[in-house]
């Protein structure tokens, strides 16, 4: 085995992008495997291997601009086969060796040339776009015309700088190689046209490109001009953008598509101003123009529109502050979980008067046990209970959402406000603990977590969420689904209320709730079942102290 550079052969124009490495090191590799994928402004070409190897290294990647020559892959080749490659006589040949067949009729200072269709891989394709005129003055590498097959699209560029006198083509015609397509006056002596690194299809060979083969390999040498890059067009398409097979259907020219691509617009959304819709340069940059001048807050039906930024200070005085790290974290899983879960929120109110006599009863001896008897510890009890009896809510969907994972273990998190951010600590097996238990985990985990003490597995494994805002006020509010948990319960401030007990009106302690959860997990009934149940089970404590 020999290691050999592999370079990038003519390519028919300066330089391309490199848009795709289709190797890597290490690849075993054959010939006409695609090693990458160009893009001029003209067309997007493949290069293929010229020959069998294995790939030591990739000397380019995707973004860089290369031009013939370049240096594209180590090759490790046979001996034999590395041998056969150097001693081919071909790869010695200039570029231009074709003898052209235009008729040229050399003036002093210009040549008339006709124009041909260059080797485009398959005979009789559509013209769908002349982009000359007589009387135009054109420089080289201006597109002349632009073919499309059922495989590829492809501009047809002028080889000269000059003046076209005819155009023999119009659109609809169907072209194959050496057509006519321009007549025109080329500003400069045709042996210096030759020079180009785009020769036209009157220079190129009249036998159909060869593939390349062991035996005549597409050395950099011989190159590899448009015209044989179209002799695979298949391939090609097959590694052109994802936007770009997307948009194949459309009509519009390589160069239109390249800057769709780098300005990210979808071609679709366009409608074209040239001859049968096809889509033109100008109506990319317009479409592009009137999305920029779009006000911001509008929606580009491209995704969420962002908030646009206002100098506050205009009207007042103002003092900017860093958010905590735990606030932008939270933050964006707030945001997360918002936009991705179908939120409804369910409300509904308990009768806690008789728990609140017993809570009370109790208080004292909590505090002889050091611990704190708030409505919380019963609130975990009781939604254990509805968890068992509504295993819905204690589920997570699969990340492909076409299965539902329910927990056969019950924990519960606790949302605590602490002056850093939000924190939710998990109490495990919470139908397993009884209510000290409960209260005094409660207690331990919410003055960790303001202490920042929580370890990461206290604060993992969560199956549903309580956010207790009771001891602060409102009536109710929307938790957001702790996701990809399915529901998260909100309890308020509870409040004496006036109840009508069938003979009169009775003031009862009334605990609101309100419980958030995922519409694709849980259906209103299920949620409307879930808080009907915990309701019962606050207001009836005895089935919770069982
Ligand atoms: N109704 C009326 N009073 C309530 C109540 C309710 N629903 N819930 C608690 N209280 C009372 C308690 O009984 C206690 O009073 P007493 O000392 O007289 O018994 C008082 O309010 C203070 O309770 P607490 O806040 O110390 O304890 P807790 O168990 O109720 O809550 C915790 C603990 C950690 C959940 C809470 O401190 C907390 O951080 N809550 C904020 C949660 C939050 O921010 N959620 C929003 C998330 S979305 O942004």
């Amino acid at each position: 085995m020999s290691n050999e550079i592999i370079k990038v052969p003519d390519i028919g124009s300066g330089d391309a992008e490199v848009i795709e490495v289709c190797v890597g090191a290490g690849d075993q590799i054959e010939t006409e495997d695609s090693l990458i994928v160009l893009e001029s402004d003209k067309a997007t070409m493949e290069i293929p291997a010229p020959r069998n190897g294995r790939v030591v290294d990739v000397l380019l990647k995707v973004g860089d601009k290369v031009s013939e020559g370049d240096d594209l892959l180590t090759l490790a080749v046979e001996e034999g086969a590395a041998e056969s490659v150097a001693s081919e006589p071909v790869a010695e040949q200039p570029v231009a060796a074709p003898e052209p067949e235009a008729t040229q009729v050399a003036t002093a200072a210009s040549v008339i040339q006709e124009v041909r269709v260059p080797d485009i891989g398959s005979d009789n394709v559509p013209v769908i776009e002349v982009s000359v005129k007589p009387g135009d003055t054109i420089s080289q590498e201006d597109t002349l015309i632009t073919l499309e097959s059922d495989k590829s699209i492809m501009d047809v560029p002028s080889p000269f700088n000059g003046l076209i006198t005819e155009v023999k083509v119009k659109e609809g015609d169907t072209l194959s190689q050496n057509d006519l397509i321009v007549i025109m006056i080329a500003a400069a002596p045709a042996a210096e046209q030759t020079t180009t690194s785009a020769p036209p299809a009157t220079e190129q060979p009249a036998t159909p490109a060869t593939p390349a083969t062991p035996a005549t390999p597409a050395t950099p040498a011989t190159p590899a001009t448009p015209a044989t890059i179209a002799a695979q067009p298949q391939k090609a398409m097959e590694s052109t953008l994802e936007q770009e097979q997307a948009n194949k259907r459309i009509h519009a020219g390589p160069s239109v598509r390249k800057i769709a691509r780098e300005f990210g617009v979808d071609l679709s959304l366009i409608q074209g101003s040239g001859p049968h819709s096809r889509i033109l340069k100008e109506d990319v940059q317009t479409y592009v123009k009137t999305k920029l001048s779009a006000p911001t807050s509008a929606s580009s039906g491209l995704g969420i529109p962002q908030m646009p930024a206002v100098d506050f200070s205009k009207w007042g005085d103002i003092e900017e502050k860093p958010l905590t790290r735990l606030r932008q974290i939270a933050g964006k899983n707030f945001q997360r979980s918002w936009l991705n879960v179908p939120h409804v929120t369910q409300f509904d109110e308990s009768d806690i008067t008789e728990l609140e006599t017993f809570r009370k009863s109790q208080k004292t001896a909590a505090m002889a046990r050091g611990s704190k008897l708030t409505p919380l510890p019963f609130m975990l009890k009781a939604c254990a209970y509805a968890l068992k009896e509504i295993p819905q809510l204690c589920a997570s969907l699969s990340p492909e959402m076409d299965r539902i994972i329910y927990k056969k273990y019950i924990n519960i998190g606790i949302a605590v406000d602490t002056p850093d951010g939000l924190l939710v600590p998990v109490i495990k097996h919470v139908d397993k603990k009884g209510l000290w238990e409960l209260a005094d985990e409660c207690v331990a985990l919410a003055g960790k977590a303001r202490n920042k003490q929580l370890k990461p597995d206290e604060m993992q494994g969560g199956c549903f969420t309580i956010s207790s805002l009771g001891s602060v006020g409102g009536t109710a509010f929307t938790p957001i689904v702790n996701a990809p948990e399915v529901a998260i319960l909100g309890i308020s401030k509870a409040e004496i209320k006036p109840k009508w007990n069938g003979v009169e009106f009775e003031p009862r302690l009334i605990l609101p709730l309100s419980l958030s959860y995922d519409h694709r997990a849980v259906n209103g009934a299920e949620a409307a079942r879930f808080t009907s149940f915990l309701s019962q089970l606050l207001s009836d404590i005895r089935h919770i102290l069982l």
